[in-house]
């Protein structure tokens, strides 16, 4: 017996990954509904080889859909989730409004998933931001090895984090530069083709942009609330793909060649780590692949116990869609769905 999932936000980046992925995995659907704002009523999104006619999210009637996949943004996510949660069907959502609510726990199937037994407080299961999907993905395994006490991580973020509008300005500005155009900034707060922006998210009081404190209280949440860490978040001119330096430091010794066997064997992560012109992945190379990448595996000799290595994902996948897929296969593979498919 299949199940019935919505997708909503089914126009944008992370939703149309949403729908090519479900196909691509096979996932167990009967039926899969795509909506979205009333804006995109009757528009034509792919679902493998067929087509899907969006519908309007604040006219569809959820109480025969088992999962709704959210990739609507925030303020829809507040309004919309306890809402379609409250008919019966299970919310998991990508934006950032249910993660640090302690009734909804925050998945990463590679990293936690047994907190998922928890959803059903709320009917709503959170996605993390992006950049710390595949920063825990990296930390998890090393941690069960070493303990991680410090990290600090700085990241190099691609334009698709800020949506469609987003990649379109790096390619309207790159195009406006070769052709001697005016320059203009819609969605970044300066120019972002051919340089970078040390700025995610909003400020808030302590300094840190609100991407910044993300990492630090998701990672908290997820992995262990004991790890301290701290990010500085930077937007680069490339279309697909975080990048992150990150910097560990660890409670035990750990040498890079231990780290590298237990990164090659832990689920989600690949490593490609050789000393040697082009022996690490750049995130071009990742756009459109599932895994986590690790290269650059190395003692850090300044500190006791001390790594660093760059690890780069797709964000739209494992950032998000892949992700959320993930998190809906967890949910049928536990069991969690059963009663309410077969009502
Ligand atoms: C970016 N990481 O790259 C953000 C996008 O909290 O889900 C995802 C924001 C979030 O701009």
């Amino acid at each position: 017996m299949g199940y019935r999932i919505a997708v909503v936000g089914a126009t944008g980046n992370v939703g149309r990954e949403v729908l090519d992925i479900l196909s691509d995995r096979g996932f167990p659907a009967d039926e899969v509904i795509a909506l979205a704002s009333r804006r995109s009523q009757g528009t034509e999104v792919s679902f493998g080889d067929k087509t899907l006619k969006v519908k309007a999210l604040d006219t569809f009637d959820f109480s025969k859909t088992d999962i709704a996949i959210m990739s609507a943004g925030g303020s829809i996510s507040l309004e919309w989730a306890p809402k379609i949660a409250a008919t019966g069907c299970v919310v998991i959502d990508n934006s950032s409004a249910w993660r640090t609510d302690p009734d909804v726990p925050l998945i990463v199937p590679e990293v936690n998933a047994d907190a998922i037994e928890g959803f059903s407080k709320k009917n709503i299961i959170a996605n993390p931001n992006c950049s710390t999907a595949q920063l825990v993905v990296a930390l998890k395994p090393l941690h069960d090895h070493a303990i991680i006490k410090r990290v600090v991580v700085s990241t190099y973020q691609s334009v698709s984090g800020a949506g469609k509008e987003g990649m379109d300005e790096l390619f309207e500005q790159s195009r406006a530069v070769f052709v001697a155009d005016p320059l203009e900034n819609k969605k970044f707060t300066k120019r972002i083709a051919f340089n970078c922006i040390p700025h995610i998210d909003a400020f808030m009081d302590s300094g840190d942009t609100k991407e910044e404190w993300k990492m630090m209280v998701e990672t908290k949440k997820m992995l262990d609330p004991k790890i301290k860490l701290t990010a500085t978040t930077v937007r680069v001119p490339v279309f697909v793909s975080h990048s992150e330096a990150v910097n560990i430091e660890f409670a035990n010794p750990i040498s890079a060649d231990e780290a590298r066997e237990i990164l090659r064997e832990a689920p989600g992560c690949l490593v490609i780590d050789k000393r040697e012109d082009g022996g690490y992945i750049t995130p071009y190379e990742a756009a459109g692949e599932d895994a986590t990448y690790i290269s650059r595996i190395r003692e850090d000799s300044t500190i006791d116990n001390g790594l660093n290595m760059w690890v780069v994902s797709d964000n739209l996948r494992k950032g998000a869609a892949l992700n959320t897929v993930q998190i809906a296969e967890l949910l049928v593979n536990r069991g969690l769905l059963k009663e309410r498919a077969a009502a």
